[in-house]
């Protein structure tokens, strides 16, 4: 999501501006990075026991949603309103139809030849209420039946507690703003990992805190839709990461012994490269990618948020009047108890922004441009996809990864996403391509960076519900007939490009060892 304040966001419909200043960065940033298009991909082969999977989540695959006692969740809510905000009117009511179809999904993941699957829970499918009153047994089938089905054919499960499919129920209390998601979290894990946890041994917390706390409780363009930047966003952020680290430090004292699985989380936001090479520049990207990344990641390293972070949001605050800083502060005990909360890391790697500081703006604004004194943009030239947000940048991948690997020493990283838009052609070379050109980057940073990657998850297994975009947006290895009752799946060419690379390990013809 690119960050503004009122200022810039007045500067980026300047287009004339925008794109020559950005012409010239462009060229600047090619020629200091050494980067340009047509250059060869990486050929060496990514180690043995590196994994390659797909990704898809709940809400945008399985459909049912009101079937075999599943509770109702903020996406039903979001997509049945009148009128909707979703393009189209489109709803994952029966989205690629999973819930019956799981065996279908699995059939293409072994003609992907893919190692894992990453796939997410649906909190209401399991507890209808929201609370852990009553849990729905044909819920926990469904999914103990999907779980069967990867093992018979050797897919190994990832498993994503919460991808954003927040029930009713809870969201009426106030979300991720009520401090009670805490214990709610905690306990919903507690019946995934007693129901499934011995079938799976590697987990994530949350999908993307910053989707979940930026763009759904600040930018209001996802389900939530609360419009509280600097606020609301902030709670979010501080009990999300409480219940993360409850989760873990309950997964450590309920289920480690018995099941030694992995519990990360997955972070994200887009490579925030500094628009030049001033130092004002630099300062301004290593700010945002705090805000964003650091938000999230630096709690769990280092059991609080980053120090520029802390002092921004405290001293605006002081100016605007407050008596305490907008960002919760966490108690030592708290700090304590947060770090090292961590097994591995997952990262969703899409694009990358410029940055430059936000000149101007009043004081009264809130929320992570402002306070970060941050702005960002994308500029027109860079190559498209079918999301606005998303331009293909694939040396940001790179950076971004050199960045996490330096912030984070002896973190264990792995990608949890990857991937790109267009219009749903069998014919996808657009695609192949961005996963060609991502793959050889990150390839780099494991071979020149040392930044120990793991594991890499192409988004995504299907085209599916992209959101607020509906089904106007495909991301799928697979096209999926959604005229079709069947939902008939069919390979793109990228899906058997793909299933080269997950036999191979290699990018090109022959690789070197
Ligand atoms: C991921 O988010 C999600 O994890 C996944 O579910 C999704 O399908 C995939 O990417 C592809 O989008 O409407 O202008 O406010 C990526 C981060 C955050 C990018 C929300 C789009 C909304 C932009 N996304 N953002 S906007």
């Amino acid at each position: 999501m690119s960050i503004k304040t009122a200022k810039n966001q007045k500067f980026m419909t300047d287009r004339t501006m925008t794109s020559s200043s950005a012409v010239l960065t462009l060229l600047l940033t090619f020629y200091c990075s050494g980067n340009t298009y047509g250059e060869e991909l990486n050929n060496r082969r990514f180690p043995q026991d590196f994994m390659f999977g797909v990704a898809t989540a709940s809400y945008q695959v399985e459909g049912a949603w009101n079937e075999d006692g599943k509770g109702v969740n903020i996406w039903d809510v979001a997509t049945h309103q009148v009128p909707s905000p979703v393009v189209n009117n489109a709803t994952g009511d029966v989205a690629c139809d999973s819930y019956h179809q799981y065996k279908r999904d699995v059939a293409i993941l072994k003609e992907i030849g893919a190692d894992f699957y990453r796939f997410s829970l649906s909190w209401s499918r399991i507890l209808p209420s929201g609370f852990d009153d009553k849990v729905n047994k044909a819920g926990v089938k469904y999914y103990k039946n999907l779980i069967k089905e990867l093992r018979a054919n050797n897919i190994t499960p990832l498993v994503t507690l919460f991808h954003w499919d927040l029930p009713q129920s809870l969201q009426d209390l106030g979300g991720f703003q009520n401090d009670i998601i805490i214990d709610r979290f905690v306990d919903f894990a507690r019946v995934c990992f007693r129901e499934f946890g011995e079938d799976v041994q590697y987990w994530m917390t949350f999908n993307e805190p910053i989707s979940i706390c930026h763009v759904g409780y600040a930018l209001a363009t996802l389900a939530p839709q609360i419009n509280s930047p600097g606020m609301g966003e902030y709670l979010c952020a501080h009990n999300l990461m409480r219940a993360h680290a409850k989760a873990y430090r309950m997964y450590d004292e309920e289920f480690r012994s018995a099941q030694n699985g992995l519990v990360g989380i997955d972070v994200n936001g887009a490579w925030y490269e500094p628009s030049t090479n001033s130092s004002e520049d630099i300062e301004a990207s290593e700010t945002l990618m705090q805000f964003t990344y650091g938000c999230y990641a630096h709690p769990i390293v280092h059991g609080d948020y980053p120090e520029v972070m802390k002092k921004n949001v405290a001293r605006r605050s002081a100016l605007q009047g407050y008596t305490r800083s907008r960002l919760p502060e966490f108690t030592p005990e708290e700090i304590k108890y947060m770090t090292g909360t961590y097994d591995y890391i997952g990262v969703n790697i899409y694009t990358t922004e410029l940055v430059t500081p936000a000149k101007g703006g009043s004081i009264s604004e809130m929320g992570i441009g402002p306070d970060a004194q941050v702005t960002s943009w994308q500029p027109e030239e860079w190559e498209k996809s079918s999301s606005s947000w998303l331009k293909v940048v694939p040396w940001g991948a790179r950076k971004l990864l050199q960045w996490l690997g330096s912030n984070y020493k002896g973190a264990r990283f792995i990608i949890t996403e990857n991937g790109y838009s267009d219009d749903g052609r069998l014919e996808d070379d657009a695609r192949l391509s961005y996963y060609e050109r991502y793959l050889s980057k990150i390839r780099d940073a494991i071979e020149f960076d040392g930044v120990d990657v793991f594991g890499y998850t192409a988004w995504s297994l299907m085209d599916n519900f992209e959101w607020m975009r509906g089904y106007s947006e495909k991301f799928g290895l697979y096209q999926v007939d959604f005229n079709s009752p069947n939902r008939t799946r069919t390979p793109k060419k990228s899906a058997k490009w793909y299933a080269n690379v997950t036999r191979t390990k290699c990018l090109v013809e022959t690789c070197v060892e």
